[in-house]
């Protein structure tokens, strides 16, 4: 067994985004890009001779021979071991899960979240530090610094481990141990969750569709949901893992997650429905005729939580990202706890939670989680809202309708416009940026604009800066219109419009968010000059 080292020249490119490096898989297929990016992980991470690293991935197309690239990387620089998803799986939280289980020192996720897959689509990795959590950006930053100036990677010339058979194996000095992939996860949440009234809730006349969208949650929710909660056989769809997702988009949204929404607006739809994606991380939620928006399940988890077994004595605090609605500031308020306000980005999270400030987090990309892990949790919000169901015995619609009676509703939209050109996409938050002087004091959409700036955080732990995280319109009666661009996409430029509108009069509550926020949206149009710029008349993805 030959260990080499293996001349190489810096790649343009590796800067990781709002979650790790993500690109197209025929890039990652270049020479050495995977390894210099891996090696640059490894030399930026402090000494990790001797140490145990977590590795697994959404099971996407390349999973495997990187996977094997990586463990041959890890035993060459010197890791004493290397814990790896039966099958080089691990779901994004689960991966979490074991980091903090098994007190490694971090690990390497292959993931590029709800992005297609296939040869012509997408991959991604990240390192998530031995919190569990994703890289902070000081990591991120060191890493991406170390891709400008690496000239050699390290990697031991052996046969490759047999992924799919439990065990533990050699490879040089290192151990490798291909482990269980839902085992440890699923015991994490019949610790959290009230599995037995959850049991009752499936023995009552209650029907549920959970959408895995062909990805990397059908094992862990057959096991859990089928398996140890015995909902019915085939509660669990498009269950089987597949190395293309079938072909889909997991991106577990009302335009992405069709085939799941369809199943919960016909006539005869079930009581509760719920998706994740790619990696596991994300969750939609939705009742019967019934679509509840992210930053609204974040309000109602917070709300309800003491219903949960594991928050029962109470939540220390909660935490949210900038352009979520501010629904859950409300329930914070009620409860008496604090409530923080971060930059998108699950990253930002850790330090709060490692603090014990915050118990509960959530942004509006479908993204909500705990210090359970320091991951956002897809299959755990999806048990939240069970054991909710089980205690409270209510439909989800009566459960929104009574929030928003308590505490009024948070109108909320996002408008996404994809694979926009990259100069029109920086033009359009350029033109509102222009405009900060002048909108202030103005009445746009009925609402007089209070203050407009580009929204930066320090984080109230170790005092880092993050600057540039969004362009705000605030008006005075707490509306918003919010501007970013997205960092997880491979093509182009995706903008984001963050649209809210708080409103307290229970008689408009049931109005559709897209008629309630109409005036909004075109004061969003017009003062960003988007459909002209962009040639757009419509976003494609709206939530
Ligand atoms: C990632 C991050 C999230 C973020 C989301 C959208 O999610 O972990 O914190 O909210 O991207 O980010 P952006 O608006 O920059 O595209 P995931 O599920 O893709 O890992």
């Amino acid at each position: 067994m030959l260990e080499h080292t293996v001349s190489t020249q810096p790649i343009e490119g590796q800067r990781p985004g709002t979650s790790g490096l993500r690109a197209k898989v025929k890039v990652f297929q270049q020479p050495h890009y995977l390894e210099n990016f891996v090696q640059a992980v490894f030399d930026s991470i402090g000494d990790i001779s001797g140490q145990t690293l977590v590795l697994g991935g959404d099971g996407r197309f390349y999973n495997r021979e990187v996977i094997q690239i990586i463990l041959k990387m890890a035993a060459a620089n010197g890791f004493a071991k290397v814990l790896v998803g039966q099958g080089g799986i691990l779901s994004t939280p689960a991966a979490s899960c074991v980091i903090r289980k098994y007190k490694a020192f971090g690990g390497l996720i292959l993931s590029a979240s709800h992005n297609p897959a296939g040869p012509d689509e997408d991959f991604g990795i990240k390192y998530n530090m031995g919190n569990g959590g994703p890289a902070p950006e000081q990591v991120t930053e060191a890493i991406y610094a170390r891709t400008l100036n690496i000239s050699e990677y390290k990697i031991l010339d052996c046969a490759d481990i047999n992924l799919d058979e439990k065990g533990e194996f050699s490879m040089g000095d290192m151990q490798v141990e291909v482990m269980d992939a839902v085992a440890d996860y699923a015991a994490l949440m019949q610790e959290l969750f009230d599995f037995d009234a959850i049991r009752g809730l499936f023995a009552q006349d209650f029907s549920f569709v959970f959408d895995a969208m062909h990805a990397v949650t059908g094992p862990y929710a057959k096991v859990i949901l089928e398996g140890m909660l015995g909902a019915p056989k085939g509660t669990v769809m498009n269950g089987e893992p597949k190395d293309d997702f079938g072909g889909g988009h997991p991106d577990p949204n009302l335009t992405y997650a069709h085939e799941l929404v369809d199943i919960l607006y016909a006539d005869d739809a079930p009581d509760f429905g719920a998706a994740s994606d790619g990696d596991g991380d994300r969750n939609m939620i939705l009742g019967n005729h019934f679509f509840v928006t992210p930053s609204d399940s974040l309000a109602v988890m917070a709300a309800n939580a003491t219903l949960v077994p594991a928050y029962s004595k109470g939540i220390a605090g909660v935490a949210r990202s900038m352009p979520t609605s501010g629904a859950v500031d409300r329930v914070a308020e009620a409860l008496g706890i604090d409530c923080f306000e971060t930059p998108t980005g699950w990253k930002f999270f850790g330090n709060l939670m490692d603090a014990g400030k915050v118990t509960l987090c959530g942004e509006e990309s479908f993204g909500t989680g705990s210090d359970h892990v320091r991951e956002k949790d897809g299959l755990w919000a999806v048990l939240f809202w069970l054991n909710i169901l089980a205690v409270r015995q209510e439909s989800v619609e009566g459960i929104l309708a009574d929030h928003w009676a308590t505490y009024g509703r948070n109108f909320y939209s996002r408008h996404d416009y994809e694979a926009v050109d990259s100069a029109a996409a920086t033009q359009v938050l350029q033109n509102v940026r222009d405009q900060f002087d002048s909108l202030k004091g103005q009445t746009l959409a009925g609402r007089v604009v209070q203050m407009c700036n580009d929204f930066a955080y320090t984080d109230p732990i170790d005092g880092s800066v993050s600057e540039n995280q969004g362009v705000r319109v605030l008006f005075e009666d707490g509306s918003r219109i919010i501007f970013r661009l997205s960092g997880t996409g491979t093509s182009g430029t995706t903008i984001r419009i963050y649209l809210e509108s708080y409103e307290a009069d229970t008689s408009k509550h049931g109005l559709d968010a897209q008629t309630a926020l109409k005036d909004m949206i075109d004061a969003a149009n017009s003062i960003s000059k988007l459909p002209e710029l962009t040639g757009r008349d419509k976003p494609t993805v709206i939530t």
